[in-house]
């Protein structure tokens, strides 16, 4: 056994200052509770460790984990497109929502047939998510629904990242039991597990560092 092993995530060796960075994250509905306490364990890392804004996290929902990476790829897309208008706007007031159906950034209800607006934290800013965490809890049931449903929701999600350019950290538990996925959101009666989101939280900030990067 080695004497310095460290299970689980190293620190980044290096400062990692979230303080202009916007970041996106989307949970499931499903397995609320769990789920839930690895959103503020992402939440609360990126505020207190790396000076993330409060009103640059914005949180968004689906039903399940199944359709993270749709919700993933629509809001980033949104955001990218509201980015680019505010560019236009300060060099010749052009809209590029005008005619796509989606809302203007001030809009707060939802057409039918329309994106949703983004909402929470810093609504209708003009900067684009510097990353998006995805986060869901999968638990395994007597059917194969299981492994459909974590085979599809990897693969999208890193699909949704590669295609983008934007990382989209993969904040989803993937547990044979409810037991294990209490211990990897650190709620287990023992008090012995470790919230995910923490790391996850983390990840987001260096990667989207990382991304903003130049070399
Ligand atoms: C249907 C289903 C099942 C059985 N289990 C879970 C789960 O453990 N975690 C989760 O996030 N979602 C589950 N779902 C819902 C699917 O992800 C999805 O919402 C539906 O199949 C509709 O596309």
């Amino acid at each position: 056994m080695l004497d310095d092993f460290h299970k689980g995530l190293e620190p980044a060796t290096t400062t990692q200052d979230g303080s202009a960075l916007r970041i996106l994250i989307v949970h499931t509905r499903w397995n609320s509770a769990i789920v839930q306490g690895l959103v503020d364990g992402a939440k609360k890392t990126m505020i207190e460790q790396h000076n993330v804004k409060p009103e640059n996290i914005v949180i968004e929902s689906v039903p399940g984990a199944y359709e993270l990476p749709f919700a993933a790829k629509k809001l980033l897309e949104v955001s990218q497109i509201r980015a680019a208008e505010g560019a236009s706007d300060l060099m010749g007031n052009v809209n590029l929502l005008e005619g796509l159906n989606l809302n203007s950034p001030t809009t707060t209800t939802t057409p039918t047939g329309s994106a949703p607006p983004v909402s929470g934290g810093a609504k209708g800013s003009r900067q684009a998510f510097d990353a998006v965490i995805c986060i869901g809890v999968l638990i395994k049931g007597s059917t194969m629904h299981f492994e459909y449903i974590c085979e599809a929701v990897s693969q999208g999600i890193m699909r949704v990242g590669l295609d983008s350019g934007v990382p989209v950290i993969f904040g989803v538990l993937t547990c044979l039991n409810e037991e294990q996925a209490l211990s990897r959101a650190g709620l287990d009666k023992a008090g012995k597990g470790h919230n995910h989101g923490i790391d996850w939280g983390s990840g987001a900030v260096e990667m989207a560092l990382l991304k903003n990067r130049t070399l």
